[in-house]
């Protein structure tokens, strides 16, 4: 056998173990979205929507609903170069004339399979939320 020949045949196992090294991309999808007991001020009763990121990625928003302090959205956010141990990060703004109103934060590091989860926001009430990677 050639030097040559020796090359080539172990390349196959070079790049294996090159792809071995690199972290899987996964889909990320979020859903059941909705809210609890959100807060009302002087001006009425909450207009809501959520706000997604992953990682550096912008997500999306949901519609907002109107006067609802219970309110849940239809939306489905989608992300499909999402890596586990990402930052999951889900915004609840109330909606006004100037000044959108940020009720509360809720982040955590994904994990592969499907996951249920319920978030206290800063300014009162409950985000609940579905998501799936894989
Ligand atoms: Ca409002």
């Amino acid at each position: 056998m050639t030097s040559c020949e020796a090359m080539a045949s172990s390349c196959p196992l070079l790049l294996l173990v090159l792809c071995s090294l690199t972290v899987a991309e996964a889909q990320l999808k979020v859903f059941n979205m909705r809210a609890s007991n959100l807060p009302s001020s002087i001006l009425g009763t909450t207009d809501s929507y959520v706000k997604g990121f992953c990682g550096s990625a912008t997500l999306g928003k949901t519609s907002v609903r109107n006067n609802n302090p219970n309110p849940w959205w239809e939306e489905v956010f989608t992300h499909f170069k999402a890596e586990e141990k990402n930052i999951l990060r889900l915004e609840v703004h109330d909606s006004d004339f100037i000044f959108d109103d940020l009720l509360g934060v809720c982040q955590r590091q994904i994990k592969l399979g499907t996951h249920e989860h319920d978030c206290f926001l800063e300014k009162g009430g409950t985000l609940h939320y579905t998501y799936t990677l894989g």
